[in-house]
């Protein structure tokens, strides 16, 4: 983007909270007592509930009012193009199954981002990851840092990997996660202990606060990964992939530098990022 056209971060962070805070008051306030599936997509356990669409909805029509000329990628709603060279990257409710359950570990993640929004190629400007039952929400603005509820954010040199306290999560499809329940079995007697938070910006976003020293997970998509890749970055921590790989769907790993490398040896040796075996239907299927 050319520099009369590049928007000022600190415009796209501060529309990335006014957004996230107005959904999440949704889906927080008006969460009703037994919320509804309204779809399931790779398995019946990967739901969407109506909340989900009501707050996607909602993220749409202000990023439709405050930032008319900008592009939008949601988890729900796909891509809806733009001019102006900014797409909103938004997971409308991350940790979709914690707010079916009740669960308060949810959040709202909205982040902008220049280029192809993929996180191969995307440079991420701005993000925020509100979640609205604690109340705690995560800004960061690239280049100007991250914070916690307006507090700077730095994330602290880790423990030796056998003191390190390690967030990991788990796919929709049974497949997927008994290849990551081996992965698992072979880490945990190497760390102090895992925490599995169900949703992945929280997680990030608890790296980056000191609360985690690394999160690994694979099968993130491009929203669950936006907003809170760049508030670790911008607390001093690293978020990549495996094999030399930035971070993406295949694993991505967050947290003290030197830790993260330490950790990526041993997913890489435990072919962590490895493709799904086939299920049986698809044997089936030949
Ligand atoms: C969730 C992620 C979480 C992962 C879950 C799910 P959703 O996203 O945030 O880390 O372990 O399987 O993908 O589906 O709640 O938006």
């Amino acid at each position: 983007m050319s520099a009369s056209t590049d928007p000022s971060v600190t415009e796209l962070v501060a529309v990335a909270e006014e957004v996230a805070r107005a959904a999440g008051r949704l889906v927080h306030d008006g969460r009703p007592e037994t919320v509804g599936v309204a779809a399931t997509k790779s398995s019946a356990v990967d739901v969407v509930t109506a909340m989900d669409l009501a707050s996607e909805e909602l993220v749409r029509r202000e990023l439709a009012r405050l930032r008319p000329h900008d592009a939008v990628l949601g988890e729900e709603g796909g891509s809806t193009g733009g001019t102006s060279g900014v797409t909103w990257v938004v997971d409308p409710i991350d940790g979709t199954v914690n707010y079916l359950y009740g669960l308060p570990a949810y959040a709202v993640s909205v982040a902008a981002v220049v280029g192809e929004p993929d996180p191969a190629a995307w440079t991420v400007l701005a993000g925020c990851v509100h979640a609205p039952a604690s109340g705690e929400t995560w800004t960061a603005a690239r280049g100007h840092g991250a914070w916690l509820d307006g507090r700077p954010l730095r994330v602290a040199a880790a423990p030796p990997l056998d003191r390190c306290l390690v967030g990991t999560g788990f796919g929709y499809v049974a497949e997927r996660r008994r290849a990551q329940a081996r992965v698992l079995a072979s880490l945990l007697p190497q760390v102090r202990d895992v925490r599995r938070i169900g949703a992945a910006a929280i997680d990030l976003c608890q790296v980056a606060t000191g609360r985690l020293d690394l999160y690994y997970e694979r099968g993130l998509q491009p929203w669950d990964l936006a907003a809170a890749s760049l508030v670790v970055q911008e607390a001093g921590g690293v978020v990549r992939g495996l094999r030399g790989r930035p971070a993406g769907g295949a694993m991505t790993v967050a947290g003290a530098a030197e830790r993260v490398a330490e950790l990526g040896v041993l997913l890489e040796e435990l072919d962590a990022d490895a493709p799904d075996a086939p299920s049986g239907a698809d044997l089936e299927a030949g």
